[in-house]
């Protein structure tokens, strides 16, 4: 069995509503045991594209799922809920990435194919990110540094 910790984000429509989908698509999936959610937070867009502010939230996923697999099924949900790929980092009614994974002994799932990257490579700079995710798993540190001490620096680099 994985954990499966993925970012989730709407900017485009019922942001609220996309979010809601996500999650009971996710749940009905043969081999999901389990989806738990973040408080969703409203965050101002990150990157170089002009566009409107997100919600974001993580999802915490138990599921036997290998991680391609995973991926397969959080493309189709995100087809499902009418996802276009226009730009690059634009406006999207749901996206879904995979952050971080790991397995039944709690070590981490390292995964380097042309598909999927994961750790999720911007993960440890985005706030929107580990906001959440200190929500859900607040003892989660990365190379030697806790992700409270983390949002710390983005916050004082941000200021
Ligand atoms: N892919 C590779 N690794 C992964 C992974 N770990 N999880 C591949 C999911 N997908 C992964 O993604 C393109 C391809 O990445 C997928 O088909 C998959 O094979 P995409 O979702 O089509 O492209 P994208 O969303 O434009 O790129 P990406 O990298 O997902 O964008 P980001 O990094 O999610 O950035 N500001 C705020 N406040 N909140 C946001 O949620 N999101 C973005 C998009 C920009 N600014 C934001 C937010
Ligand atoms: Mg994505």
């Amino acid at each position: 069995m994985y954990t499966y910790y993925m970012g989730i984000g709407s900017n485009l429509g019922d942001r609220e509503g996309y979010l809601a989908f996500a999650v009971d698509q996710l749940c009905g999936v043969q081999g999901v045991a389990n989806v738990e959610h973040s408080s969703w937070i409203e965050t101002p867009p990150w990157g170089p594209v002009e566009q409107g502010p997100f919600l974001n939230g993580i999802l915490k996923v138990q599921s036997s799922l290998e991680p391609l697999i995973m991926l397969e099924t959080v493309l189709h949900v995100e087809r499902l809920a009418g996802r276009q790929r226009d730009i690059h980092w634009g406006p999207r009614t749901l996206d879904l990435d995979i952050v971080w994974i790991e397995d039944g002994a709690g070590q981490c799932v390292e995964v380097h194919t042309p598909n999927l990257v994961v750790p999720h490579p911007y993960f440890w700079e985005r706030q929107f990110v580990l906001e959440p995710l200190q929500e859900v798993y607040p003892t989660f540190s990365y190379e030697g540094e806790s992700i409270g001490a983390r949002l710390e620096t983005l916050r004082v680099l941000e200021s």
